[in-house]
């Protein structure tokens, strides 16, 4: 490709991303200049939806690994690129597929319901895939009678138990590292500061168990950005990653936002810049594959979900 000179570096991306046939998607929790150049910004089950609906030829992956694998499974036909291999997840990283069979052997009556942030292999090994914004309507899904083996996050699961009612939802003890940071004690402080503000918190929050009352909305991403647009509040505690509050912001130029905890920044999310999506996109860097006969199965799982 020949190199021209460009005066930002966003000008040189979207120059780019038009020579590639490429679209650029990029999670919630993406840095803003991320954003500004992306054609669909969301969480992960929209991201999933628009990869497969796309017609593009190439999809640059602002989010984390298993975002993008998750995109190459639904569209195998597609060049998947991340545009940093070091874009993990903890909370992926804390269950494999070795020990979800072990744990579905001692259960074998048992469903399991995989949260999306989870390996392909992870996925391929369970019954049916949830994200934030869907897992009590997933669960809902399963017969009352059937046990339930949910993972990997605690906190959801055990979110989604209040909520469904449910006692035989066996939790693994997974937990995001970002999420975990978010305190009771730092957002009764922002309470009492901030009077007026509603308090939106993510199921992931470690705390999410203690304050499952306090708090006055418990949505994920995409339920966040869109009740601070809907609602006629004008402050608001967003107990969630941080980089979510660029979008709000962005949205609802009007109203405020706190971050429950400005610490609560996810590293693995951080890890994608402007200049490292113009090196993918340069170089077609880094393609997400997964192996066929783990693609064909994690498929099914994230197909029944996307049928809900
Ligand atoms: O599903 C996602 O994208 C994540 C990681 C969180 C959320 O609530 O959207």
């Amino acid at each position: 490709m020949a190199k021209q000179l460009f005066s930002t570096i966003e000008e040189e991306v979207l120059a780019l991303k038009k020579e590639r046939h490429a679209l650029i998607l990029a999670h919630n929790y993406q840095v803003p200049e991320i954003q500004e150049v992306a054609d669909f910004v969301g969480d992960s089950l929209n991201l999933a939806r628009f990869a497969q609906q796309s017609h593009a030829a190439v999809l640059v992956f602002c989010g984390v690994h298993f975002m993008a694998e998750t995109a190459s499974i639904l569209c195998p036909e597609k060049t998947v690129l991340l545009p940093d291999l070091a874009s993990g997840c903890s909370l992926a990283a804390m269950v494999d597929a070795s020990q979800v069979r072990a744990w579905k052997a001692k259960h074998p009556e048992g469903v399991a319901v995989a949260y999306v942030n989870t390996s392909a292999e992870v996925k391929a090994e369970s019954h049916i895939c949830c994200t934030s914004s869907n897992a009590v309507k997933v669960v809902q899904s399963i017969p009352r009678d059937r046990e339930i083996l949910f993972l990997p996050d605690y906190f959801l699961g055990n979110y989604v138990k209040q909520k469904t009612g449910r006692e035989n939802i066996h939790l693994w003890q997974g937990f995001c590292s970002s999420h975990s940071m978010i305190r009771s004690e730092q957002i009764g402080e922002l309470k009492q500061k901030h009077p007026q503000a509603e308090l939106l918190m993510h199921p992931e929050c470690g705390c999410s168990t203690k304050l499952m009352d306090a708090a006055d909305q418990i949505l994920s991403t995409e339920g966040m950005t869109r009740y601070v647009k809907e609602s006629p509040r004008q402050e608001f505690i967003i107990a969630t990653e941080t980089g979510i509050i660029s979008r709000m912001q962005k949205e609802s130029p009007h109203k405020k936002f706190y971050a429950a905890n400005t610490q609560a920044v996810c590293g693995y999310m951080k890890q994608n810049t402007l200049e490292k999506v113009v090196r993918s996109l340069e170089r077609m860097q880094y393609r997400v594959t997964v192996p066929k006969p783990i693609a064909a199965r994690a498929r099914i799982a994230i197909e029944r979900m996307l049928a809900l």
